[in-house]
């Protein structure tokens, strides 16, 4: 159940080498028809409830007492942890009471039957996350209490460090309830929009060597992520069985769905040893501070 009312956000772009950042912000206003857009993510369509199980909304807010705003997705990776963008993060590890996880949500803002909302007791950003080249844009919040799994609440799989990097052209689906137009508005229910992946050359040239080897591209003119989709997942097939598993991070991009300038992601398998060492660490510190035994642990 919502116990929040959202509220919209108007998006303030921080353009950096013309590079457009969400940033979480305040500013309510009462929902009209205008903030609901006539698109999609860019370019997408609805998802079904229950589609992405795994697709968090963050709510920034809670703690105070009133209701929070929505403004960035997740990935729910276990019952436990839910991963994002560290631009998502920036400012929340000193205060994760603020942050609130909803999971099984389909509308933005409404209720959904089997929707859990959960405030964050940690929020970690990866060390060496730069604000300004976005390298390492990866975060991890943990849940103050365990997410209940079950058809429209789910984990998606991350991918392993030795899993080939996913070759040009592979559609992968990326989701989220941010804007279906640059500078357009948000979208009340769940989009989502397959985009190809593109390789290094195509992407060098557009962004003039800013992608680094830990970052992905992908996208068509038309079809891509947008601002209020960073941290939330770009789902790919991989293996022979083909399972979706979590391969980027919205992260960011020029604009978006514009010709030549695709969306960019954190890819996840450069991250796996820093996200299973992280919360491997988490519940050591847990344990040290259950025991008070800090100099045993320290
Ligand atoms: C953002 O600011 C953002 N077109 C997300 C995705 C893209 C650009 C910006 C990719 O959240």
């Amino acid at each position: 159940m919502k116990n929040f009312v959202f509220v919209i956000l108007l998006l303030f772009l921080y353009s950096t080498d013309c590079r457009k950042i969400t940033r979480k912000v305040r500013n309510k206003s009462q929902l009209t028809s205008r903030y609901h857009g006539g698109g999609k993510i860019v370019g997408g369509q609805d998802a079904s409830y229950g589609q992405f199980p795994y697709q968090a909304a963050l709510i920034w807010g809670m703690g105070d007492g009133w209701t929070g705003i929505f403004y960035c997705g997740g990935s729910l990776i276990n019952k436990d942890w839910v991963v994002t963008a560290a631009h998502c993060c920036s400012g929340d590890e000193e205060s994760p009471e603020n942050v609130g996880v909803v999971l099984g949500n389909h509308q933005l803002f409404q209720n959904d039957a089997e929707q859990q909302t959960i405030v964050a007791s940690r929020v970690i950003i990866h060390e060496d996350f730069d604000y300004y080249t976005l390298e390492n844009d990866i975060c991890l919040i943990k849940l103050s209490q365990p997410a209940q799994l079950g058809p429209k609440v789910d984990k998606i799989d991350l991918p392993e460090t030795n899993d080939p990097e996913i070759e040009a052209g592979v559609l992968c689906t990326v989701s989220g309830w941010g804007n279906t137009e640059e500078n357009g508005s948000l979208s009340d229910i769940l989009q989502y929009v397959d985009v190809p992946v593109v390789g290094d050359l195509e992407y060098n040239v557009a962004y003039s060597g800013e992608i680094v080897e830990t970052m992905l591209c992908a996208g068509e003119t038309g079809k891509d992520s947008c601002q209020g989709d960073s941290g939330g997942p770009l789902a790919c097939a991989s293996g022979a069985g083909g399972k979706k598993v979590l391969t980027g991070i919205v992260s960011w991009g020029e604009g978006c769905a514009r010709p030549d300038r695709p969306g960019v992601y954190t890819q996840t398998r450069y991250f796996r040893d820093w996200i299973d060492q992280t919360i491997e660490d988490n519940e050591m510190f847990l344990m040290c501070q259950n025991l008070s035994a800090f100099h045993f642990c320290f």
